[in-house]
């Protein structure tokens, strides 16, 4: 006993001592595994935003509405996730993408609840007889417009005459792209005080959504690294596919070239409209700006322009009297879908001008 109480106290303080260790080395161990499996997480969620190549294209951003009154929109949108998985094997039934996207309006519109949007929209699309490529275009653009976070509308614009919208059978006339376009400034700004417009082809959809279909300081183009073309741009001066100009800066080119009847060409005088102009080009990088065509042949009615060449010779002077001051069209009709707005215009032939009244 009494070795016990003199052996005792120096014991006690060893054994306190080994469980004050034991103790502080537990904690450490656990804060060391919490500090790991924070890094796990963060460390996952950074992955899923940066570096997996692919998420899901379809997500619409979240919705919340508040009385508060609304501040700007952020200048990156916190929904942007980045490269998306872009593929056309699936068929589309549009009674679900119009579920999916609840809050698009009557006429393919949406502005967004949480903030106001930094500009007004108008998505215009040349258009006749790819119902195909446009619920491709509708299933995956709504919702990257809508985690943009920008007030848009979309348009599509129907090239058609007087004589197939009677169902008549008369052939159809050359397609002319530039001309459809300058129709789609016009009509959307008699509905909406637009001042920001994306002209884009109905079969290309972008790889990243961080590529924002808003408008710049400078002239946008934004299909810069297309699948068709490897990847690449094609050459410095390509202005095709898809494109955004603010309202100030088409009306300051004089919008597109009515007469570029046929496939090509039409682009590359709009390039020079805005090189004229003393405008440059502004471009995502080739990453951002990844985009995928709709394998398609060429259509009926939109054979290669054989006058193409001659005409981007002479910009310069065309652009003065060929443009928005020259445009004549006609509107047959105008359809509000629930996913977007048709208009069909006939906008004559080459050498035949509009139907008139
Ligand atoms: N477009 C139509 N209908 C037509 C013609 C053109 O909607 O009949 C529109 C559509 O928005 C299209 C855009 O005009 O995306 C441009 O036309 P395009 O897709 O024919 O032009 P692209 O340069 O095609 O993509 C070139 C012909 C491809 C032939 C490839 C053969 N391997
Ligand atoms: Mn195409």
């Amino acid at each position: 006993m009494g070795k016990n109480v003199a052996t005792g106290s120096p014991m006690r303080g060893l054994h306190a001592t080994c469980l004050m260790l034991m103790v502080l080395s537990g904690l450490h161990l656990s804060l060391v595994l919490l500090y790991y499996l924070d890094m796990h997480v963060y460390t996952a969620q950074l992955m899923q935003r940066f570096l997996e190549p692919e998420s899901p294209a379809t997500s619409a951003a979240p919705s919340t509405t508040t009385s508060q009154p609304l501040q700007p929109c952020p200048e990156t949108s916190p929904h942007l996730v980045g490269p998306l998985r872009i593929e056309f094997s699936q068929s589309i039934n549009l009674e679900e993408v119009k579920q999916i996207n609840s809050l698009v309006r009557e006429g393919g519109h949406f502005t967004p609840t949480e903030c106001t949007a930094l500009q007004k929209v108008a998505v215009i699309i040349p258009f006749r007889n790819r119902d195909e490529h446009l619920k491709y275009w509708l299933y995956y653009l709504h919702p990257i417009l809508q985690r943009q976070q920008l007030d848009y509308g979309v348009y599509v614009i129907n090239q058609c005459s007087i004589f197939q919208f009677n169902f008549f059978q008369h052939g159809e006339e050359t397609f002319n792209r530039a001309k459809l376009l300058n129709v789609g400034f016009v009509e959307a700004l008699k509905e909406y005080d637009y001042n920001c417009f994306v002209f884009s082809d109905v079969d290309l959809i972008p790889m990243d959504d961080r590529n924002i279909y808003k408008c710049y300081s400078q002239p946008r183009h934004l299909a810069v690294s297309m699948d068709k073309f490897g990847f690449r741009l094609p050459y410095n001066q390509f202005f095709g596919g898809i494109s955004a100009l603010s309202k100030e800066q088409h009306e300051k080119i004089n919008g597109f070239p009515n007469d570029y009847w046929g496939w090509g060409g039409e682009d590359d005088d709009i390039y020079n409209r805005i090189a004229y102009k003393g405008m440059g080009i502004s471009r995502p990088d080739g990453v951002i700006g990844k985009c995928r065509m709709i394998k398609h042949n060429r259509d009926e009615k939109n054979s290669p322009n054989p006058q193409r060449f001659d005409r981007i010779a002479r910009t310069r002077q065309t652009m003065q009297n060929d443009g928005l001051n020259s445009l004549k069209y006609r509107v047959l009709q105008v359809k509000k879908y629930p996913l977007y707005t048709f208009i069909d215009v006939d906008v004559g032939g080459p050498g035949r001008p509009p139907s008139s009244r």
